[in-house]
């Protein structure tokens, strides 16, 4: 059998990491968002590669769920001295990896073929691919400040501008990487996770390439997606305040209609069974994952699924 993760940032990494603990790494595939990816100080930044790449090879920092442990912040200071940009906070061990990306990409390897290499080095075994090798940029258009870059409006300014509409630059021209077409295509995938990444920044990304689209339409293996909703809030981040913006309820029903040409399953917390009660489209399950178990434990409930809806 062989497994298909979708991953944004934080929320999907955690997925990631217990679907890691249960799957051999030649049966699992994490295909990763990269609207978030931008040119900063001359370094080619993928937030959701690199949060993926450091939860698996277990160096992340826990607290905040990006970015490495143990670091330090010297360049960033003496950069801040020296009247440099200091609003994206790259520690000094995250810039020791953009140095080597940024020299590698120089030597003309593909987005793929460099996160194959950071992956050996970081001791990741299970297989992280880029959604796609192309320019592919989500775009914010907000009701008061404009079109904005993602970090801009992510970590500049705190996703406080109200979101009217999320465009995203180079999708539609987008082909798949090598190793998620060739995962896509294998008649022994047996089951395609989409893990509980925020709908509209991580997810949303991805689908807008024709291609991921409609594979997961016509896909034989069963979609399962984890809500990142639960209770009505999101667990972290602006998920549940982009969805009001937007003029939508944050309801794991808003979840299954955005992937309703594809999905098999939308998997709810327990704390949200009552409001899916009879509804066949979900799946009920603890999903908040607070601990390395309840990741596991996620990871294995969504698997049972799979195998439950061939
Ligand atoms: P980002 O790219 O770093 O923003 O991360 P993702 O897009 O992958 O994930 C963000 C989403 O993950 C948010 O909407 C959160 O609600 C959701 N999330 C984070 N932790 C959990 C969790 O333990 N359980 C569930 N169900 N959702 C989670
Ligand atoms: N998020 C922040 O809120 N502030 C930051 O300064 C920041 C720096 C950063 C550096 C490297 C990296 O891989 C991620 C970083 N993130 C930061 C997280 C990231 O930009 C966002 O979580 C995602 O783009 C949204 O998914
Ligand atoms: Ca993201």
């Amino acid at each position: 059998p062989r497994v298909l993760a979708l991953s944004g940032g934080v929320g999907g990494a955690r997925l990631a990491a217990g679907l890691a603990r249960v799957l051999a790494p030649e049966a699992l595939t994490i295909a990763v968002n990269v609207g978030d990816d931008f040119e900063h100080l001359g370094l080619t930044i993928c937030p959701d590669l690199d949060t993926v790449l450091y939860t698996l090879g277990g160096v992340v920092h826990r607290g905040q769920g990006w970015g490495r442990d143990q670091e330090t912040w010297h360049t960033l200071d003496a950069m801040r001295s020296l009247g440099g940009e200091d609003w994206f906070l790259l520690g000094d061990r995250d810039l020791a990896l953009h140095l080597v990306r940024r020299q590698l990409l120089a030597q003309g390897r593909s987005l793929s073929e460099v996160t194959q290499d950071l992956s050996r080095r970081l001791d990741v075994s299970h297989r992280i691919v880029p959604v796609t090798d192309a320019r592919l940029r989500t775009r914010v258009h907000t009701v008061a400040d404009g079109e904005l870059g993602f970090q801009d409006y992510f970590v500049r300014r705190r996703c406080q501008p109200a979101v009217r509409a999320l465009t995203f630059e180079g999708a539609e021209e987008a082909t798949l990487s090598p190793g998620l077409a060739e995962v896509l295509a294998d008649p022994a995938l047996s089951a395609i996770i989409v893990c509980p990444s925020n709908p509209y920044l991580s997810v949303a990304p991805m689908l807008a390439i024709p291609a991921l689209r409609t594979a997961l339409r016509v896909t034989h293996a069963p979609v399962i997606a984890v809500s990142p909703i639960i209770g009505g809030e999101a667990v972290k981040g602006p998920t549940a305040k982009i969805m009001r913006e937007l003029g939508v309820e944050p309801t794991a029903t808003v979840i299954a209609e955005l992937y309703a040409d594809f999905v098999d399953c939308v998997v709810v917390d327990t704390c949200d069974a009552s409001r899916v009660a009879g509804d066949p489209r979900f799946a009920v399950a603890p999903t908040w994952m607070r601990n390395d178990d309840d990741r596991f434990a996620l990871a294995q409930a969504c698997l049972d699924l799979a195998r439950q809806r061939k």
